[in-house]
């Protein structure tokens, strides 16, 4: 069978696994699957900036919350690359609610509550897409070669 096409996806470890020191914890993870880091910066994102990550829940009731927590803190902001990349991740990641994310996920093991739910992932190839050009520029993507390769 045909090996499923590279793809790159969008990762934040949110206010809340930055402030718990979980930062490494999920970048483990992410590199122990296999997955290759193409561009991560640490930042504090502005509001504009969160509004138009968040544009599709725009109106919902947990908006203003969403929106005032993720500006609350740094955030680290991946490009994560690799085989089904944007799948691969989300199920790394776990459901939206940590309470009813499986074990073994990064939301089933280390987090609890709804807001402060540790990771967002782009949740498709179009999200994807939006979500890298929103976070970073082209010039931020580097281009290197795992030494485990031949096996992920
Ligand atoms: P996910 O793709 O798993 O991050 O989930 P969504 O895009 O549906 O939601 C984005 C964020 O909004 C979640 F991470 C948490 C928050 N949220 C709520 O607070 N309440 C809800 O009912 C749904 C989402």
């Amino acid at each position: 069978m045909p090996e499923a096409p590279k793809e790159r996806t969008l990762v934040l470890v949110k206010p809340d696994g930055v402030r718990r020191g979980l930062v490494g914890e999920v970048v483990t993870r992410l590199e122990r699957k296999g997955l290759t880091i193409v561009a991560a910066r640490m930042v504090r994102l502005t509001r504009p900036i969160a509004e138009t990550h968040y544009a599709e829940h725009r109106g919902k009731p947990f908006y203003g919350e969403l929106v005032e927590y993720i500006t609350s803190a740094p955030v680290l902001a991946l490009a994560v690359e690799g085989r089904s990349a944007i799948t691969v991740v989300r199920a790394l990641v776990g459901a939206t609610d940590p309470a009813k994310a499986a074990p073994g996920t990064l939301r089933g093991d280390l987090a609890l509550a709804m807001t402060s739910n540790l990771v967002h992932a782009s949740d498709s190839p179009a999200s994807a897409e939006r979500e890298l050009a929103l976070h970073f520029h082209d010039k931020d993507f580097v281009r290197y070669t795992r030494t485990d390769a031949e096996y992920v």
